[in-house]
């Protein structure tokens, strides 16, 4: 008899839930220096370094752009240490992965990391966001800023890691470009 058996797929408290594998894979990332953006061409280096909502420049090449959830919640700790490092030490992560749509076709893997200190005032509605693209909530606040983005290649497709700050506190986005979104287009 397997004593642990009643625990498979019950949570352990009511804000705690089981979690999936990242929806981004664990294979390597190669992080660009900048000194080696130059040779990136300039219409995929326009995407990479987009400055503003990625979901409204999708919106541009598609009819809709739809956000599929693919887990959601707390969690106690940071796995990768790349991640771990962008982000200050915090109790507790929320932690939303979702996949992002051009008419229905999977373009784009988000995965957010939000510090729990992040969520006060206002900012505590990021736990509420479910099918609404973060974008629409973050690109209208008025105290956001970003400290950085990194471009790399994880599995011969692009990705990138945008820091913002929401009124000074920290998030942590990773994006990564699936083959049919329009950054491959030629
Ligand atoms: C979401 C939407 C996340 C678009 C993204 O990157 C993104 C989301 C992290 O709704 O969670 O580019």
């Amino acid at each position: 008899m397997d004593h642990d058996s009643h625990k498979l797929g019950s949570s352990t408290r009511d804000d705690e839930i089981m979690f999936r594998k990242s929806i981004i894979t664990p294979a390597p990332i190669h992080w660009l220096p900048s000194e080696e953006h130059e040779s990136i061409n300039e219409s995929t280096l326009s995407w990479l370094m987009e400055l503003g909502s990625m979901t409204r420049r999708f919106e541009q090449y598609c009819q809709k752009v739809t956000v599929m959830p693919y887990q959601e919640g707390f969690i106690d700790f940071i796995e990768s240490a790349d991640e771990k490092t962008c982000l200050p030490k915090s109790q507790r992560y929320w932690l939303r992965e979702v996949v992002l749509c051009g008419d229905d076709i999977p373009w784009l893997l988000g995965r957010t990391l939000v510090p729990e200190e992040t969520l006060t005032g206002e900012d505590r509605k990021l736990v509420n966001l479910r099918t609404v693209p973060l974008g629409r909530y973050l690109f209208q606040e008025t105290t956001l800023s970003r400290d950085f983005i990194h471009i790399g290649q994880q599995n011969g497709y692009w990705l990138r890691r945008s820091r913002f700050q929401l009124s000074d506190k920290p998030l942590l986005l990773t994006e990564v470009f699936l083959p049919a979104s329009p950054v491959y287009e030629k």
